[in-house]
């Protein structure tokens, strides 16, 4: 097994926010002042999305502040593109600041927002860094030429849910936009690919978590998969993993809000060669899993499959 699903998941469900929700699931989660930091995904019982905050001593114990983290904003820049919600958060770390991508949800469309922290009290608005139909954006945790990049996924009929890379100046404006990986037709990742948890550096490459979706008659089933990215130019795939990683198996990632969901917005890598990786399960539950980095690269390049 790749992937040791910790034995006490889930580790966060909705009966342990002090708030009503119906759901506490895809979460990003970093390292911040020896904690870790979780902001998850909630449904509202209206069935829009909120984030939430949670914090850990050791990445599997987790203990969710009184307040959710952010709500759809109420800033008129943000607010007509935030009113059905904000889902999905990502986060990473570059020059001392922490970066939150999430999905903004409204009658426009969905589109990505960006915020920033640098002590998950206060939070900042930076800007909407792309127009409708963008989900699962993840930004680099360094920059390449002077430019920050960023995986992202825009969806058109003609070359439906695929991954694309994007760089910017300022986090603002992006742009130099390229398609690097597509669905593999009647492969687990048919119907749509997106990026999952933000890329982390190894010494053969970026690896990338991302989810593929396979249609089935019983709906779609959400699994995880890998690619390896050139260190010093990431719009170049050196490896696509042919087989997930993860798939759902245990009870509370086959049934729940959507049943047969494994999801992922963050993991997280440590000192001893180990990554943590979490994950939604049936868009209900959190879970986390451990992963040894090495393992999961030298998979990659055993097992490649085509990006495009
Ligand atoms: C995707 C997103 C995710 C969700 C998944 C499964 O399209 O909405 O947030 O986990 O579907 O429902």
């Amino acid at each position: 097994m790749l992937i040791q699903r910790y034995n006490k998941n889930p580790i966060l469900t909705k009966d342990d926010v002090p708030y009503p929700v119906a759901t506490v699931h895809n979460a990003g989660v970093v390292k911040y002042k020896d904690k870790y930091i979780m902001i998850f995904r909630s449904h509202r019982l209206n069935g829009r999305s909120i984030l939430g905050k949670a914090e850990s001593d050791d990445g599997f114990h987790f203990t969710v502040a009184k307040e959710p983290f952010m709500l759809p904003s109420e800033d008129e820049k943000f607010k007509e593109y935030e009113e059905y919600g904000i889902e999905d958060p990502r986060i990473i770390e570059l020059d001392g600041e922490y970066l939150i991508t999430y999905s903004a949800y409204s009658r426009n469309g969905v589109r990505i927002g960006l915020a920033k922290t640098t002590d998950f009290s206060t939070i900042q608005r930076v800007s909407l860094i792309t127009e409708a139909d963008y989900r699962n954006v993840v930004i680099f945790p360094e920059k390449f030429n002077g430019l920050y990049a960023r995986l992202d996924r825009p969806h058109s009929e003609i070359s439906p849910w695929s991954i694309w890379i994007s760089y910017s100046p300022d986090l603002i404006y992006w742009g130099e936009s390229k398609l690097i990986m597509k669905p593999m037709q009647y492969h687990w990742d048919e119907m749509k690919i997106g990026p999952g948890a933000p890329p982390i550096k190894t010494s053969r490459g970026w690896l990338s978590i991302y989810h593929g979706v396979f249609p089935t008659m019983d709906g779609s089933v959400y699994r995880l998969g890998l690619a390896l990215h050139y260190l010093d130019d990431p719009s170049i795939i050196i490896a696509v993993c042919d087989e997930w990683i993860l798939q759902p198996e245990e009870p509370y990632e086959i049934t729940g809000y959507v049943h047969n969901v494994v999801f992922t917005c963050g993991a997280v890598p440590e000192d001893d060669g180990t990554v943590k990786i979490y994950w939604g399960g049936a868009d209900t539950v959190m879970c986390v899993g451990t992963a040894n980095l090495e393992e999961l690269v030298d998979h990659c390049l055993k097992n490649r499959r085509s990006p495009k």
